[in-house]
Protein backbone atom coordinates (compact mmCIF):
# COMPACT_ATOMS: atom_id res chain seq x y z
CA UNK A 1 0.00 0.00 0.00
CA UNK A 2 1.30 3.62 -0.78
CA UNK A 3 2.03 5.47 1.93
CA UNK A 4 -0.20 8.29 0.84
CA UNK A 5 -3.30 5.94 0.74
CA UNK A 6 -2.47 4.93 4.09
CA UNK A 7 -2.73 8.05 5.35
CA UNK A 8 -5.83 8.72 3.57
CA UNK A 9 -7.40 5.79 5.55
CA UNK A 10 -5.97 6.38 8.78
CA UNK A 11 -8.09 10.22 7.76
CA UNK A 12 -11.02 8.11 7.49
CA UNK A 13 -10.28 6.28 10.15
CA UNK A 14 -9.43 9.20 12.80
CA UNK A 15 -12.27 11.37 11.03
CA UNK A 16 -14.85 8.19 12.14
CA UNK A 17 -13.61 8.08 15.46
CA UNK A 18 -13.73 11.69 15.77
CA UNK A 19 -17.48 12.03 14.87
CA UNK A 20 -18.55 8.71 17.11
CA UNK A 21 -16.46 11.17 20.25
CA UNK A 22 -18.35 14.12 19.45
CA UNK A 23 -21.97 12.03 19.40
CA UNK A 24 -21.38 10.27 22.41
CA UNK A 25 -20.87 13.74 24.28
CA UNK A 26 -23.63 15.40 22.91
CA UNK A 27 -26.52 15.51 25.41
CA UNK A 28 -29.97 15.02 24.76
CA UNK A 29 -31.87 18.44 24.34
CA UNK A 30 -34.27 20.00 21.92
CA UNK A 31 -32.17 22.07 19.96
CA UNK A 32 -32.06 26.06 19.69
CA UNK A 33 -33.40 25.65 23.51
CA UNK A 34 -30.67 26.75 25.96
CA UNK A 35 -30.19 28.75 28.88
CA UNK A 36 -27.21 29.71 31.03
CA UNK A 37 -26.77 28.99 34.27
CA UNK A 38 -24.77 31.41 36.90
CA UNK A 39 -23.93 31.49 40.07
CA UNK A 40 -25.70 34.02 41.96
CA UNK A 41 -24.82 37.06 43.50
CA UNK A 42 -27.88 37.78 45.10
CA UNK A 43 -29.41 34.53 47.39
CA UNK A 44 -33.36 35.51 46.14
CA UNK A 45 -35.93 35.51 49.14
CA UNK A 46 -38.33 32.57 47.99
CA UNK A 47 -41.75 34.76 48.42
CA UNK A 48 -43.67 34.99 45.00
CA UNK A 49 -42.24 38.30 44.88
CA UNK A 50 -39.02 40.47 43.25
CA UNK A 51 -38.59 41.43 46.40
CA UNK A 52 -35.46 43.86 45.73
CA UNK A 53 -34.38 45.43 42.58
CA UNK A 54 -31.57 43.49 41.84
CA UNK A 55 -33.24 40.38 42.93
CA UNK A 56 -33.00 38.20 39.79
CA UNK A 57 -30.54 40.71 37.48
CA UNK A 58 -28.18 38.11 37.76
CA UNK A 59 -29.66 35.43 36.36
CA UNK A 60 -30.63 34.90 32.43
CA UNK A 61 -34.40 34.88 31.20
CA UNK A 62 -36.11 33.50 28.96
CA UNK A 63 -39.83 33.27 27.42
CA UNK A 64 -42.24 30.57 27.44
CA UNK A 65 -43.46 29.21 23.98
CA UNK A 66 -47.27 29.78 24.06
CA UNK A 67 -49.73 32.68 23.45
CA UNK A 68 -49.36 34.63 26.81
CA UNK A 69 -46.07 36.12 28.10
CA UNK A 70 -43.92 34.28 30.83
CA UNK A 71 -40.75 34.76 31.46
CA UNK A 72 -38.53 32.14 33.63
CA UNK A 73 -35.11 32.77 34.89
CA UNK A 74 -32.55 30.51 36.56
CA UNK A 75 -29.20 30.45 38.52
CA UNK A 76 -27.91 28.45 41.41
CA UNK A 77 -25.74 29.44 44.89
CA UNK A 78 -23.45 27.29 46.99
CA UNK A 79 -25.10 27.46 50.90
CA UNK A 80 -22.95 26.23 53.64
CA UNK A 81 -21.69 23.27 51.44
CA UNK A 82 -24.90 22.68 49.88
CA UNK A 83 -25.98 23.73 45.95
CA UNK A 84 -29.61 25.03 45.87
CA UNK A 85 -30.89 25.94 42.15
CA UNK A 86 -33.14 28.81 41.88
CA UNK A 87 -35.91 29.30 39.62
CA UNK A 88 -38.19 32.52 39.26
CA UNK A 89 -41.68 32.21 36.69
CA UNK A 90 -42.73 36.02 36.01
CA UNK A 91 -46.47 35.18 34.18
CA UNK A 92 -47.39 38.51 33.21
CA UNK A 93 -50.87 37.63 31.82
CA UNK A 94 -52.38 35.93 34.81
CA UNK A 95 -53.90 37.54 37.48
CA UNK A 96 -56.86 35.44 38.13
CA UNK A 97 -56.46 33.12 41.28
CA UNK A 98 -58.28 30.24 39.88
CA UNK A 99 -57.96 26.53 40.82
CA UNK A 100 -56.86 25.38 37.82
CA UNK A 101 -53.89 27.28 37.71
CA UNK A 102 -50.60 25.44 37.34
CA UNK A 103 -46.84 25.47 37.39
CA UNK A 104 -44.87 22.57 36.25
CA UNK A 105 -40.70 22.01 36.35
CA UNK A 106 -39.29 18.76 34.72
CA UNK A 107 -35.87 18.21 35.24
CA UNK A 108 -33.83 15.42 33.56
CA UNK A 109 -31.01 15.51 36.22
CA UNK A 110 -28.16 13.56 34.49
CA UNK A 111 -29.25 14.72 31.35
CA UNK A 112 -29.36 11.64 29.36
CA UNK A 113 -33.24 12.10 27.90
CA UNK A 114 -35.11 9.51 26.66
CA UNK A 115 -38.51 8.98 24.91
CA UNK A 116 -39.76 8.66 28.40
CA UNK A 117 -38.72 9.84 31.72
CA UNK A 118 -36.29 8.05 33.69
CA UNK A 119 -35.26 7.16 37.28
CA UNK A 120 -33.14 10.50 37.49
CA UNK A 121 -35.59 12.67 36.20
CA UNK A 122 -38.37 14.60 38.35
CA UNK A 123 -41.50 16.36 37.70
CA UNK A 124 -42.89 19.27 40.21
CA UNK A 125 -46.43 20.16 39.88
CA UNK A 126 -48.48 22.73 41.10
CA UNK A 127 -52.44 23.05 40.43
CA UNK A 128 -53.94 26.16 41.88
CA UNK A 129 -51.62 28.59 44.28
CA UNK A 130 -51.74 26.39 47.73
CA UNK A 131 -49.39 23.36 49.07
CA UNK A 132 -52.52 21.08 48.96
CA UNK A 133 -52.30 21.29 44.84
CA UNK A 134 -48.02 20.36 45.23
CA UNK A 135 -47.23 16.95 43.61
CA UNK A 136 -43.92 15.52 43.00
CA UNK A 137 -43.27 12.80 40.40
CA UNK A 138 -40.07 10.63 40.05
CA UNK A 139 -39.69 8.95 36.48
CA UNK A 140 -39.76 5.14 36.75
CA UNK A 141 -38.68 4.28 32.94
CA UNK A 142 -41.87 4.11 31.07
CA UNK A 143 -43.62 7.30 33.27
CA UNK A 144 -44.16 9.17 36.32
CA UNK A 145 -44.75 7.85 40.13
CA UNK A 146 -45.72 10.10 42.26
CA UNK A 147 -42.89 10.54 45.59
CA UNK A 148 -42.87 12.05 48.94
CA UNK A 149 -39.75 11.39 49.18
CA UNK A 150 -37.75 14.89 49.98
CA UNK A 151 -38.61 17.40 52.67
CA UNK A 152 -40.59 20.45 52.19
CA UNK A 153 -37.89 23.65 53.44
CA UNK A 154 -34.63 21.82 52.83
CA UNK A 155 -35.09 20.44 49.53
CA UNK A 156 -38.09 21.83 48.06
CA UNK A 157 -39.46 25.52 48.90
CA UNK A 158 -41.60 27.38 45.97
CA UNK A 159 -43.62 30.56 46.62
CA UNK A 160 -46.39 31.99 44.74
CA UNK A 161 -48.07 35.69 44.62
CA UNK A 162 -49.71 38.41 43.05
CA UNK A 163 -47.32 41.15 42.77
CA UNK A 164 -45.37 43.59 40.37
CA UNK A 165 -42.42 42.60 38.35
CA UNK A 166 -39.96 45.17 36.45
CA UNK A 167 -41.80 43.55 33.41
CA UNK A 168 -45.15 44.97 34.33
CA UNK A 169 -46.23 46.75 37.40
CA UNK A 170 -49.81 44.99 37.17
CA UNK A 171 -49.51 42.56 39.87
CA UNK A 172 -49.72 39.37 38.11
CA UNK A 173 -48.44 36.14 39.36
CA UNK A 174 -44.85 35.12 40.05
CA UNK A 175 -43.73 32.33 41.42
CA UNK A 176 -40.18 31.09 42.89
CA UNK A 177 -38.56 27.99 43.42
CA UNK A 178 -35.67 27.29 46.04
CA UNK A 179 -34.50 23.26 44.86
CA UNK A 180 -31.86 21.46 46.77
CA UNK A 181 -29.46 20.03 44.15
CA UNK A 182 -28.81 16.62 46.28
CA UNK A 183 -32.32 15.74 46.49
CA UNK A 184 -32.19 15.51 43.21
CA UNK A 185 -28.63 14.43 42.58
CA UNK A 186 -28.85 17.16 40.20
CA UNK A 187 -25.28 17.58 37.15
CA UNK A 188 -24.25 20.29 35.70
CA UNK A 189 -25.96 20.92 32.63
CA UNK A 190 -29.12 19.27 33.55
CA UNK A 191 -32.00 19.89 31.02
CA UNK A 192 -35.08 21.06 31.70
CA UNK A 193 -38.87 21.94 31.14
CA UNK A 194 -40.85 24.92 32.43
CA UNK A 195 -44.62 25.37 31.82
CA UNK A 196 -47.20 27.63 33.23
CA UNK A 197 -50.85 27.85 32.85
CA UNK A 198 -53.64 29.94 33.41
CA UNK A 199 -56.94 28.34 33.87
CA UNK A 200 -58.68 31.62 32.56
CA UNK A 201 -57.47 30.90 29.19
CA UNK A 202 -54.48 30.82 26.98
CA UNK A 203 -53.26 27.13 27.03
CA UNK A 204 -50.14 25.89 28.63
CA UNK A 205 -46.89 28.06 27.95
CA UNK A 206 -43.78 26.20 28.02
CA UNK A 207 -40.20 26.50 27.40
CA UNK A 208 -39.50 24.30 25.43
CA UNK A 209 -42.29 23.46 23.41
CA UNK A 210 -42.83 19.90 24.55
CA UNK A 211 -44.34 17.12 26.76
CA UNK A 212 -43.82 16.19 30.33
CA UNK A 213 -43.34 12.41 29.35
CA UNK A 214 -40.54 13.02 26.95
CA UNK A 215 -37.26 14.29 28.22
CA UNK A 216 -35.13 14.14 25.10
CA UNK A 217 -37.22 17.36 24.23
CA UNK A 218 -36.46 19.70 27.06
CA UNK A 219 -33.94 22.57 27.35
CA UNK A 220 -30.65 22.47 27.95
CA UNK A 221 -29.04 24.45 30.92
CA UNK A 222 -25.58 25.53 30.88
CA UNK A 223 -23.79 25.24 34.09
CA UNK A 224 -21.52 28.65 34.68
CA UNK A 225 -18.98 28.36 37.27
CA UNK A 226 -19.09 32.20 37.47
CA UNK A 227 -21.45 34.96 38.06
CA UNK A 228 -23.00 36.74 35.50
CA UNK A 229 -20.24 38.90 33.68
CA UNK A 230 -22.18 42.29 33.59
CA UNK A 231 -22.81 42.29 37.52
CA UNK A 232 -19.17 40.45 38.39
CA UNK A 233 -18.23 44.34 39.55
CA UNK A 234 -20.94 44.47 41.92
CA UNK A 235 -20.33 41.44 43.83
CA UNK A 236 -18.63 43.37 46.87
CA UNK A 237 -20.69 45.71 47.99
CA UNK A 238 -23.34 43.06 47.50
CA UNK A 239 -21.79 41.22 49.87
CA UNK A 240 -23.78 42.62 53.03
CA UNK A 241 -26.76 42.39 51.55
CA UNK A 242 -26.68 38.34 50.23
CA UNK A 243 -25.72 37.36 54.26
CA UNK A 244 -28.88 39.75 55.34
CA UNK A 245 -31.06 37.46 52.90
CA UNK A 246 -29.37 34.53 53.78
CA UNK A 247 -30.86 34.98 57.34
CA UNK A 248 -33.91 36.32 55.25
CA UNK A 249 -34.25 32.66 53.46
CA UNK A 250 -33.92 30.37 56.55
CA UNK A 251 -37.09 31.85 57.95
CA UNK A 252 -38.95 31.68 54.68
CA UNK A 253 -38.13 27.74 54.24
CA UNK A 254 -41.35 27.46 56.75
CA UNK A 255 -43.43 29.05 54.95
CA UNK A 256 -46.05 27.01 52.73
CA UNK A 257 -46.60 27.69 49.09
CA UNK A 258 -48.85 30.94 49.17
CA UNK A 259 -47.35 33.67 51.22
CA1 LIG B 1 -38.28 37.01 45.83
CA1 LIG C 1 -55.30 32.46 36.71
CA1 LIG D 1 -32.63 11.41 32.71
Amino acid sequence: MKKSTLSIYLLIAFSLFGSMLLKSTVFAAKPGYSINNYRAITIPIIDGNWTTADEWTDAEERELDGSLTVYFRLKYKLISGTSFQFILIDFLNDTTDDSGDGWMICIDAHHDGGSSPQLDDYRISVSGHGISGLHVYNGTGSGWVETTDYNWGTDLVIVNNINPSPHLSTPHWICEFQINATWLDLLNDYTIRVAASDASGGGNQVWPDSTSSRPDDWGQTITKFEEIPEFSSLLIPLLPVSATLLIALAYKKKQFLRA
